[in-house]
């Protein structure tokens, strides 16, 4: 096991060896704005630093990829899991900003002063804006010689129209492409901005494809980074940050590739989930014994099945169409001679969507809806699409039950990780990617920059993982929007809402959470209960905006009577 002491000594001695290389004295408060990009020291012993490739999707569920048993087609990512390592009890935060201010910074959301969305809510947890509090990814790699991008999804500013201290290139990147904000249309997406300018598909001086779309283009700005970094900057280890908006709402994807699903959910949702659920057990992926939560949907009493099957069939080919963009990134690298010691992560924000975006109620308006897909469609996958997507678990986004927080890890890095096609069971969270790339990276995490004095980071390196050794940690916790979740080895406490009960799960027996412990283990339940609130009252998770406040019954509603 490595302690966060172990890595910060190691951290020094990087730094040390630096300052002396550099010729100038890079101090932990270094603002990365000013920092020199350097070369992996010269001279002898050290290997070359690895290239660090972190690739977030958005809004999938743990079964999606044909390497954690789905089937929809993903072959590139199947190669590089088959090449790599693939951890099947990897957590993020049950939705996208919350997701993001984590993975970025290596804290805990409040802890980012993102604990929910984008709006201020006038606490400290709870900001809407990643704090300056904390270091992204971006700033610690960027002042440890890293030449940083970012293509994708931004989603961790309130300010979507102009730059206000809180742009990639202003936390840390030096080039960005993508979108300000958390969705868009994938033809014609708002907020698409290069750099630090607002553009348009049509004012882009850059990329003009003859057929945009939003998936493709992240891809190929990526690629573009990938080789004009070889071409610029070979000797500097290259940071890219790519977040795909897929495959979130509207459900929108190129008609010939939508056509390569066609008919392929016709038998509906039970199917899909029956046949997912067999090959996680068949992978390895889940253990036997852990039985396969109920459906969500009656696919007898779906009125528009073509309707219904449609929703899914562009869903893969969104899902489908990322995948045929990591190969290209892949490739380049490999290309360039940059694969071998690239660190590529791959994971996704939280689970399955079921908010029943543009899928109209009462059934009368269902009737004229237009078949999703098309640029002029705004529709999601709905509730049994999710539920299927999240296989074999329960509850989706927003939740903190497994189906909102569970995700795949595909790590591949073929020159440090010798562990080929294998899975890794122990439980890891979005915050141990900082720590890792602190690890393998040499940076020094900083305990202030630009006069804020940054907050420790919270995760663990995943390097020890990556050898077959056992981390060790306390716990892991969770919150979104009250629901709670704290997890202590095989043990996991969780709640629906703010005045949820908790429930209590032995994950090691029960991972789809289907035998709720909590009243025959009331200590354990006031043990770790009281193990949450310390830590969400250390992380700014406590007070919440949400009603009740924390541990207060919650009021009945008055009852109002309507008018006439
Ligand atoms: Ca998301």
């Amino acid at each position: 096991m490595r302690s966060r002491d172990t890595l910060r000594a190691r951290a020094g001695r990087w730094l040390a060896r630096w300052a002396i290389l550099l010729g100038s004295a890079i101090g932990l408060a270094h603002a990365p704005a000013a920092a020199t990009a350097a070369s992996a020291p010269s001279g002898k012993a050290e290997p070359p630093r690895p290239n660090i490739v972190l690739i977030l999707s958005d809004d999938m569920g743990f079964s999606d990829l044909g390497c954690y048993g789905g089937e929809i087609e993903t072959p590139q990512l199947d190669r590089l899991a088959a090449g790599g390592l693939r951890f099947t009890e990897f957590y993020n935060t049950a939705r996208c900003c919350p997701t993001r201010a984590s993975l970025l910074t290596g804290l805990y959301p409040h802890q980012a002063a993102v604990g929910h969305m984008m709006e201020d809510k006038r606490l400290d947890g709870y900001r809407g804006d990643l704090s300056r509090q904390a270091v992204t990814l971006a700033e610690v790699l960027h002042a440890a010689g890293y030449a940083t991008y970012a293509a994708g999804k931004w989603h961790v500013t309130r300010s979507v129209k102009q730059p206000t201290g809180n742009w990639p290139l202003e936390r840390g990147f030096e080039r960005y492409y993508g979108i300000i904000t958390g969705s868009a249309n994938y033809f014609r997406p708002n907020t698409l901005t290069r750099d630090n300018a607002p553009i348009t598909i049509d004012t882009d001086p850059e990329y003009r494809p003859k057929d945009y779309y939003l998936t493709d283009a992240i891809s190929d700005q990526a690629v573009r980074y990938v080789n004009e970094h070889r071409q610029r900057k070979a000797t500097a280890p290259l940071f890219l940050y790519v977040a795909y908006t897929a495959a979130h709402w509207p459900m929108q994807a190129p008609a010939g590739q939508i056509a390569k699903y066609r008919g392929r959910y016709d038998a509906g949702y039970g199917p899909v989930r029956q046949a997912r659920y067999e090959r996680l057990k068949r992978l390895g992926l889940i253990r036997p014994g852990w039985k396969l939560s109920p459906q969500a949907g009656d696919w007898d009493r779906v009125e528009r099945k073509d309707w219904e099957a449609r929703c899914m069939e562009v869903y893969a080919a969104m899902v489908d169409r990322m995948d045929q963009g990591i190969g290209r990134i892949v490739e380049a690298l490999r290309a360039g001679g940059q694969l071998d010691n690239t660190l590529l992560f791959y994971l996704q924000d939280n689970g399955g969507c079921a908010e029943e975006v543009g899928r109209a109620k009462p059934k009368e308006a269902k009737k004229q809806l237009p078949m999703p897909g098309p640029e002029d469609t705004w529709i999601a996958y709905g509730r049994g699409w999710a539920n299927v997507s999240n296989t074999p678990f329960r509850e989706y986004k927003h939740w903190v039950h497994e189906g909102g927080i569970a995700t795949p890890l595909v790590v591949h890095w073929p020159a440090g990780v010798k562990r080929r096609g294998e899975l890794e069971h122990q439980p890891g969270h979005l915050i141990d990617v900082m720590a890792t790339c602190v690890d393998v990276s040499g940076a020094a995490y900083p305990a202030q920059l630009n006069g804020h004095a940054i907050r420790p980071m919270e995760g663990w390196s995943l390097v020890p993982a990556f050898q077959g050794k056992t981390i060790s940690r306390e716990a892991l916790c969770w919150e979104h929007e009250g629901n709670r979740a704290i997890r202590v080895g095989r043990w996991k406490l969780v709640a629906k809402g703010p005045a949820g009960k908790w429930e209590l799960y032995d994950v090691d027996q029960d991972r789809t959470e289907l035998h709720d412990l909590a009243g025959s283990d009331s200590d354990r339940v006031r043990s770790m209960a009281g193990q949450w609130e310390g830590w969400a009252r250390r992380t700014s998770t406590l007070p919440w905006p949400w009603n009740p406040p924390y541990g207060e019954p919650l009021a009945k509603k008055k009852k109002t009577k309507k008018a006439g």
